[in-house]
């Protein structure tokens, strides 16, 4: 009886060992990168496919991996290896410094823009290990870190980079008008939205917007991102809930919803959220109101002009130059009407209902 309790230990300590060795991606065997890849998408030459035994096979480096929560406490904390981005480029002959932008796109949908700030002061790895483990599948091919820059970076199952390389001009940075998005919305119709909250289709705000292929995001709390316009047009701008005016989609993972918008724009048009803007844009006040400078609006957002067109949503307009914009704010009336008002200027260029600011030609 005691014989064949040691004997069952003896087997079990044998069966633990063997799992042990035999750990390296399960099953026993080694991994070896050879049935995974991930694709390497450029503007300007195509698509370049990188098996991860490809990557396993460049310069490795190893990394280790600092979690921290909103307050800058460390929540977890682990190695990685992998290989730089700037080595995989190397590989086809290509240089880092030459790209503007990346976008990291994983198989579950999610998908984040990493900005040329980023990129040009943090390292960008494409990690085939992670704590001395290769990944789970859930994280295959390839994980993405950026150390010291936001989680939103680190993007588990990645299939694919897009490489944007620095543009030879920025002429379609060019705002045409400025949409003062309150005034807008009575003319929207909004459905309900997972519960108590009230959307409306991003596709409805941008109807008739001469576009470019990215929209531009910007919260009350300093956060921006670029996001594909495509992505944008399947989701919802809720305006009435929690955090409103926000970007959401049920079909979107929750890392890629941007809550509490100031603004947001696409080629030639640009949406102000009035409300949410009032505690983010520089203030002014004009005949005891409060409100938004509109020269500093225009000029943060480039929309430049001798001469603007302030429009209300019944057709009614004025015209404005350039030096008196300064006088000018726009504000929410008592009535909860959103309005122009300028210091000094003749009360015809007070726009109830004001919907948008355009630049005369
Ligand atoms: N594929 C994929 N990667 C992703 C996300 C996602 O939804 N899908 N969320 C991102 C966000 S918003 C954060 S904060 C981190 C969370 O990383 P963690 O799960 O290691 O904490 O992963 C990022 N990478
Ligand atoms: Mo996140």
């Amino acid at each position: 009886m005691k014989k064949k309790i040691v004997m069952t230990a003896v087997l079990l300590v044998l069966a633990v060992m063997a799992a042990a060795c035999g750990s390296n991606g399960g099953n026993g065997h080694q991994y070896t990168g050879e049935d995974d890849y991930i694709t390497l998408k450029c503007d300007q030459d195509g698509d370049f496919t990188f098996f991860v035994a490809d990557l396993m096979a460049l310069e490795a480096v190893t990394e280790q991996i600092v979690r921290k929560d909103d307050e800058g406490q460390v929540t977890d904390e682990y190695p990685i290896k992998g290989v730089s981005l700037e080595v995989v480029l190397a590989s086809i002959k290509k240089n880092i410094q030459d790209l503007d932008t990346i976008r990291l796109v994983a198989g579950d949908g999610y998908s984040v823009e990493v900005p040329n700030d980023i990129l040009t002061r943090s390292t960008v790895i494409l990690a085939y290990e992670i704590d001395g483990a290769p990944l789970q599948e859930n994280t295959k091919p390839i994980r993405v870190f950026i150390p010291g820059e936001e989680a939103m970076y680190w993007v588990r199952n990645i299939v694919e980079i897009s490489l944007t390389a620095k543009a030879a001009s920025d002429a379609d940075h060019m705002l045409a008008q400025m949409v003062f998005f309150e005034t807008l919305q009575a003319d929207l119709e909004t459905e309900d939205y997972d519960g108590e909250q009230k959307a409306v289709p991003m596709a409805d705000v941008f109807a008739g917007v001469q576009a470019s292929d990215q929209v531009y995001l910007l919260a009350a709390d300093g956060f921006e991102k670029n996001e594909e316009f495509a992505t944008v047009m399947e989701a919802f701008l809720v305006v009435e809930g929690d955090n409103a005016p926000a970007f959401r989609s049920p079909d979107l993972p929750r890392g890629m919803h941007v809550r509490d918008l100031v603004w947001m724009s696409s080629g030639d048009t640009g949406f102000l959220f009035v409300e949410r803007g009032l505690e983010f844009f520089a203030q002014a006040e004009v005949d005891g109101n409060t409100g938004i400078s509109l020269s500093g609006l225009v000029e943060q957002f480039g929309l430049s002009a001798d001469v603007y067109v302030l429009e209300a949503a019944d057709g009614y307009s004025v015209e404005i130059t350039k030096e008196d914009l300064a006088l000018g704010i726009v504000y929410i009336r008592d009535s909860g009407e959103i309005s122009s008002v300028f210091d000094g200027l003749p009360r015809n260029t007070a726009v109830k209902g004001l919907l948008s600011i355009k630049a005369a030609d």
